[in-house]
């Protein structure tokens, strides 16, 4: 099934899936959807729409984004991986063997230029069309989410400036806190691409196009870590297998995606700067208030009826788990064009993404665990990762249980623990400083002499005959072990037990 094309058929699709509930109750955005989003998420519960939010005559999606599934049917796809194999497909091209290779890769060609985005001159986006007193963000139902935060804050944007050297649009979602009806701060941390765009503009100011409500790739796309000049609305096109179409805005010279419910035009200057925060936020504690330039809004266009977008970041897991766990799949194919010994990777849910990596490789030659740290530590975001895992290929990643046991079990910490520094997450508040910080490197890899470790032990394995054995007379026995799907797929005793039994 295509992605669905914008955030009103992507409602649908939720409710024909029985994956969306409407709540009719007015509910007050300030803290109180906060309350309600937090025990649905963690209870893996259905994406809501607010029907009546207090306060407010637009109407509230959350949840979205918050399970497996409902991601699945966000990109059309079964498994998130097979996502990152479209990518790979096109990643890993040749040169042509033969004329029906030429075909498929002239398909792939294709399908590359057919993600460009295309302009459209009528939107829905702009059905309504408010600007300057005429702007009034106290009209929508803007989430004030944790008791600290001082102000609602607009959580699931896709932001859009422009590199003025070489036109190169960015998009990326950063919070905006609420100053007054026609401002915002925007939350630019300073590895960021948006943040970049404004440092390098020559007149210290740059137009800001803000788009809420999207089809949830394009929403998806705002929060990819790409590098800076890869264009995430083209990614977006390539994902849902149709180009995005963009309309010029009415106030700024830049575009926006054509099928937004809501826009927010304006400017961010250099020089016009406030205290922003504190921010409950997705590392499970509040962020201090810090200095962060403020947006003047100069239009602000709407489909009647618009929808607003949100989510709440806060103690993992949280809606946000999803979108982290969508760009995990969705870049291992494109990591591993610089990494290729890297088998699998793993961002724990619970290391708020940048806290804990752990990766798989298959190991060649002494000190191979460490060659692959120092490259997670150059790449992009992963950069700012603290700490790096590294276990041998035939690892299970995602199964922490497993990884401890290397962890436990392989590790020399006088030998195996490399201890670095480098740039950190600026929302981190451990570190020394902020933004610098230590790197943690684990090698629970099996290590021989040549790494300065005795001869390595063989792995205890009971032989493939007699495994083969036992499951031929299983039932003879007559032992009362129940089959791997009367366990459940997740829960502690089902994964102890499903082990049991691969073992
Ligand atoms: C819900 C959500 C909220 C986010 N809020 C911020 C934020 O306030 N500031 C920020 O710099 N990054 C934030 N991020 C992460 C960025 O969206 C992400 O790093 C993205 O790659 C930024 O785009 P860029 O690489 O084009 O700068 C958030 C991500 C999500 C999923
Ligand atoms: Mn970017």
């Amino acid at each position: 099934m295509a992605p669905p094309s914008d955030l009103r058929s992507w409602i649908r699709l939720l409710e024909s899936e029985g994956e969306l509930v409407r709540v009719s109750a007015e509910v007050d955005p300030d803290l109180e959807i906060t309350e309600i989003v937090d025990r649905t998420v963690k209870s893996g519960g259905p994406a809501l729409l607010f029907e009546r939010p207090k306060g407010s005559t637009h109407q509230l999606l959350i949840n979205q984004f918050g399970t497996e599934r409902r991601m699945c049917l966000a990109f059309g796809v079964e498994r998130l991986d097979d996502v990152g194999r479209k990518l790979e497909d096109v990643l890993e091209m040749q040169p042509p063997q033969g004329l029906a290779d030429k075909v498929r890769g002239l398909r792939k060609l294709k399908s590359i230029a057919d993600s460009m985005p295309k302009t459209v001159s009528k939107a829905p986006c702009q059905e309504v069309v408010l600007t300057g007193d005429d702007v009034n963000l106290d009209v929508l139902p803007i989430q004030r989410c944790w008791p600290l935060d001082p102000a609602p804050f607009i959580t699931l944007p896709a932001v859009i400036t422009q590199d003025r050297a070489t036109g190169v649009r960015n998009v990326g979602m950063y919070r905006m806190q609420k100053l007054d009806r026609r401002s915002t701060f925007m939350h630019w941390q300073i590895h960021k691409d948006g943040r970049a765009d404004l440092l390098a503009a020559e007149d210290g100011r740059i137009p800001v196009a803000v788009a809420l409500g999207l089809d949830p790739v394009t929403a998806y796309s705002a929060s990819a870590p790409l590098p800076k000049n890869v264009g995430e609305l083209m990614v977006a096109g390539f994902l849902k297998g149709s180009a995005v179409e963009l309309v010029d805005c009415k106030t700024v010279d830049l575009q926006v995606p054509a099928n937004a419910e809501i826009v927010l035009e304006g400017w961010v200057d250099r020089q016009d700067t406030g205290l922003e925060g504190p921010f409950g936020d997705h590392t499970g504690y509040y962020t201090p208030a810090e200095e962060f330039p403020v947006f003047r809004i100069s239009a602000m266009t709407m489909r009647r009826d618009a929808i607003y977008p949100s989510i709440v970041v806060g103690k993992p897991p949280a809606e946000d788990e999803w979108l982290a766990k969508a760009t995990e799949r969705i870049f291992l194919p494109a990591i591993r064009m610089s990494v290729p010994e890297l088998v699998d990777y793993d961002l724990p849910t619970a290391g708020a993404f940048h806290n804990c990596v752990i990766v798989s490789i298959r190991k060649r030659f002494p000190g191979h665990a460490k060659k692959v740290m120092h490259a997670v530590w150059g790449l992009g975001l992963l950069s700012l990762s603290k700490s790096v895992v590294v276990v041998d290929a035939e690892v299970d990643v995602h199964d922490y249980e497993q990884v401890f046991f290397r962890v436990c079990a392989n590790v020399d910490p006088k030998r195996d623990v490399l201890l670095s520094e480098g740039p950190i997450d600026q929302l981190d508040h451990a570190t020394t400083l902020q933004a610098y910080g230590g790197k943690l490197g684990i090698d629970a890899t099996a290590k021989g002499p040549s790494e300065g470790a005795r001869e390595w032990p063989p792995e205890i394995e009971m032989s493939p005959d007699v495994r083969a054995l036992v499951d031929r007379r299983w039932e003879e026995y007559g032992i009362p072990v129940p089959t791997a799907d009367a366990m459940g797929k997740n829960g502690a005793v089902g994964r102890r037990l499903r082990q049991l039994v691969r073992r």
